[in-house]
């Protein structure tokens, strides 16, 4: 690592040759693949994009310049650039975090990890640039696979309509998202890379032209002093530049001295102009590369020389949910499936296995996922869309009154329900059920253990004339939670052992053996419980506010946003059948949460038995006069 090391900031890049370039490049793959198989991250997009980062930091003057990454999930190479050499703590408490981060460096500028956000971003930097009359730089990198969300065709459509706002657009197209990407706008960007375009053709014969001497210069140079007459005789006339945006490539993205003369190019246009790149996922290791179904878009902690996983975990959720899905599929031919540019990490990949015909990757698009799935259930099908719960906040209107509105049977699985922790804040799927409570007719199951993501989803799909949202966790799901009874709709998990109990436990979700051990410690102290999970946490279950009336207390055990959570809906409820029993709402606080393991984040927001007990502890207390 002799050069990586001596590289404190962007400007140290400067005094490379071209030669000690590409040196740096294989020393940064080298890091890449040892660091994060040690801690995990996002290894195939970051060893995609090792030479196009060095070319950017070498053409553009950060942080001066704005040089913006879309989503963000690629910007290990530029922290290692911008003095970050320490991935020991990747994504863990106090160490780095797995996205650019303002509090980390001033070369971070945008760190909400939701994808195709960057060319809103750049349009609005660049139009301050104009308004303050600045001339610094604004370079935003998007991926093809972001490209496929619509807020980048917003932006873009601001971008063209302003021909001397200079703005670089950066696309890093690898052809993938997690899987290939796919749609018409890939198909396109298919054709400009197949298209010999004036870079390829340099690049391709170049070895050939160094060697074709004219009046003493080889010929590649003389083609490079011509390149603007060439190149405009050679380019491809695609959908950008009808668009009306410059169109520079394609580029080989492996290529520092191509991409540098092209991103040189593009900074000197003095309008907005679109690099086109072409780059490998998972460049410079095989086992990345052998990994059709994700090139190892994100893993685990792995063995660094085979790339297998060091540990498996036991049954995930999610998996739980994709099964499932598959034996739904065989017994109903109505069931369509609908991902958005996820097709594994929500489970799917079974069910399109075994229904080719009967799956939709909608691309990053939640919102065209959420109103195409209208379409479907108005067609006659019932659709369930799998999604990650953070990413479903996009398509909240679109559930509102595309799906609900309409009366559509759509079903939506949120994974990676709750706090999910090393992704940082904009990754735990803390809102869903915050955002979704005031959506009429829509109901919400949260189940809370594999039996009941199971069960839950069959009542889900029974649905056809209003949306359906079943909720989980991330990673393994735990042991079976069995109930000792109903009450209406609700399952008691644990009975009082008493006529005159104190406390109603309210359990949601996966939450329910950490409800179970709050009771333990409850009752070790005399305070009698009774858990009931609602399963269904929306609409609140009529029988609930009866039963609290037996009780002195109610609590509720959430891992959602306490504004506006299952709470707040209970105490709502509560209050309308004229029952005054106090009530406690545990949740997450309505903050932004910093990336730490799961475990850390719940510790550190007091969402833990003993936390939970303490509390109630008191409570009880003061109601029993004591204090
Ligand atoms: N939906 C939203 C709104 N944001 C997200 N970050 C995701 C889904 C999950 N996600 C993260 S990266 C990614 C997806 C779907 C694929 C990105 O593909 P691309 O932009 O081509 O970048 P690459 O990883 O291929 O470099």
């Amino acid at each position: 690592m002799d050069l990586l090391t001596r590289i404190r900031g962007p400007r140290d890049l400067d005094r490379l040759d071209s030669e000690q370039l590409d040196q740096l490049a294989g020393e940064i793959r080298t890091f890449l693949v040892e660091a994060v198989s040690k801690t995990g991250g996002h290894l195939g997009p970051n060893l995609g994009v090792v030479e196009l980062t060095i070319a950017l930091h070498r053409v553009f003057e950060s942080p001066q310049d704005k040089v913006l990454f879309d989503t963000g999930h690629q910007s290990y190479v530029h922290k290692l650039l911008t003095g970050r050499q320490d991935f020991s703590k990747l994504k863990s408490k106090g160490g780095l975090s797995g996205y650019p981060s303002r509090a980390e460096s001033e070369h971070d500028v945008i760190e909400n990890s939701h994808a195709s956000t960057v060319l809103g971003w750049a349009d609005g930097l660049a139009k301050a640039n104009e308004v303050l009359k600045k001339d610094d730089h604004v370079v935003a990198v998007i991926g093809d696979g972001a490209l496929t969300g619509g807020m980048a065709w917003e932006a873009l459509n601001n971008i063209a309509a302003a021909k001397d706002r200079p703005l670089v657009i950066v696309v890093n197209d690898n052809e993938r998202s997690y899987a290939p990407t796919i749609g018409g706008l890939a198909n396109h960007l298919a054709t400009l890379r197949t298209t010999d375009g004036y870079e390829r053709f340099l690049a391709r014969g170049k070895d050939l032209l160094e060697r074709t001497p004219v009046v003493g210069r080889p010929l590649y140079e003389t083609l490079h002093g011509a390149k603007k007459g060439l190149k405009d005789f050679i380019a491809p006339q695609g959908m950008f530049e009808d668009l009306g945006l410059k169109y520079v490539g394609p580029i080989d993205g492996h290529d520092i001295e191509a991409l540098e003369s092209a991103l040189q190019r593009a900074k000197r246009f003095g309008g907005p102009v679109i690099v086109h790149c072409l780059t490998e996922k998972g460049r410079g290791y095989t086992p990345a590369l052998q990994d059709e179904a994700d090139r190892f878009h994100a893993v685990g902690k792995i063995h660094p020389d085979t790339g297998l996983p060091i540990s498996t975990s036991g049954l995930d959720w999610t998996s739980v949910f994709g099964e499932e899905m598959v034996k739904l599929g065989h017994e109903r031919e109505d069931i369509v499936a609908i991902t958005a540019a996820m097709l594994q990490p929500v489970g799917l990949g079974k069910f399109e296995e075994a229904f080719p015909d009967r799956i939709y990757d909608v691309g990053i698009a939640e919102q065209h996922g959420a109103v195409s799935a209208a379409g479907l259930a108005t067609g006659g099908l019932h659709p369930v869309f799998a999604v990650y719960a953070t990413f479903l906040n996009r398509a909240f209107d679109q559930v509102l009154m595309d799906v609900a509105l309409h009366r559509c049977g759509v079903t939506f699985v949120l994974d990676r329900a709750g706090v999910t922790g090393t992704d940082g804040a904009s990754h735990n799927g803390m809102w869903d059920m915050s955002i979704l409570q005031c959506v009429p007719t829509l109901r919400i199951a949260a189940p809370r253990d594999a039996d009941q993501v199971r069960a839950q989803l069959r009542e889900a799909v029974a649905v056809d004339d209003a949306p359906t949202v079943v909720r989980f966790s991330k990673g393994a799901v735990g042991p079976a939670v069995k109930a000792v009874g109903t009450v209406g709709g609700m399952d008691v998990l644990r009975a009082p052992g008493t006529d005159e109990p104190d406390v109603l436990l309210v359990s949601v979700g996966a939450l329910a053996p950490m409800c179970l051990e709050i009771a333990a410690l409850l009752d070790a102290q005399g305070i009698s419980t009774t858990v009931v999970d609602p399963r269904w946490v929306k609409p609140v279950d009529e029988a609930l506010a009866p039963l609290a009336a037996e009780h002195r207390v109610v609590v509720t055990v959430e891992d959602n946003s306490r504004a506006g959570g299952v709470g707040s809906a209970v105490a709502q409820a509560l209050r309308d059948a004229g029952v005054d029993v106090p009530l406690r709402d545990f949740g997450i606080p309505p903050v932004f949460l910093d990336h730490a393991s799961r475990g850390e984040v719940m510790a550190e927001i007091g969402l833990t038995a003993p936390d939970i007990a303490r509390q109630v502890t008191g409570l009880v207390a003061k109601l029993d006069g004591r204090y």
